[in-house]
């Protein structure tokens, strides 16, 4: 446990998710894979479960996923990039009325002190906009994220079919979705 001395005074829970992490690490040093990321450790923040899916030819955009979870102190995921596309958003998915709808969070995603907050279908995402190529089942997506506290870390994702459900969720058709002047701006 000596790489896990920044958790000595914390919760029996953190030295949990140390244990869990570490196990993680172990899995990518064998290079086995079990349809999961690795958990990449960031300041206090634990970011795991990455993935995105799959994408027809010429799509606009591309949707990411993961989980943050803090162990620290208030942060904030300010920004995203990826070399596939030309940038990366942070949305929201919101009801407005009867139809939901996604928008970007200018501000970025609060990452609350102690919390857990996840980037999943139907909910908060990462937006691939402009993508330079099809994104391609079973291939690695590597996404840089900007956090105002832990700084930048890269998370690989990794692609599952264009409805992978990645930790069990539910289904969500980004080609339906209106991104307005981005799908254009790509055709
Ligand atoms: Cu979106």
């Amino acid at each position: 446990m000596t790489k896990f001395h920044f958790f000595s005074g914390r919760t029996a829970q953190a030295a949990a998710i140390a244990v869990s992490v570490a196990m993680g690490l172990s899995t990518a040093a064998t290079g086995q894979s079990h349809g999961d990321m690795e958990a990449v450790l960031a300041g206090d923040l634990m970011l795991s479960g990455g993935f995105s899916r799959a994408t027809l030819p010429n799509a606009p955009v591309g949707g990411g996923f993961l989980t943050i979870a803090n162990q620290g102190g208030d942060d904030r995921l300010v920004s995203a990039s990826a070399d596939v596309s030309e940038r990366v958003e942070i949305h929201e998915m919101a009801m407005e009325g009867d139809v939901m709808k996604m928008r970007e969070l200018p501000d970025g995603l609060p990452i609350p002190a102690g919390e857990t907050v996840e980037l999943k279908p139907g909910s908060y995402h990462l937006m691939f906009m402009g993508l330079k190529d099809a994104l391609v089942e079973g291939e690695t997506v590597e996404v840089t994220l900007e956090f105002e506290q832990a700084g930048e870390v890269v998370v690989p994702l990794l692609v599952g079919a264009p409805n992978a459900k990645g930790a069990g969720h539910g289904h969500m058709d980004h080609g339906k979705m209106n991104h307005g002047d981005m799908q254009k701006d790509s055709n």
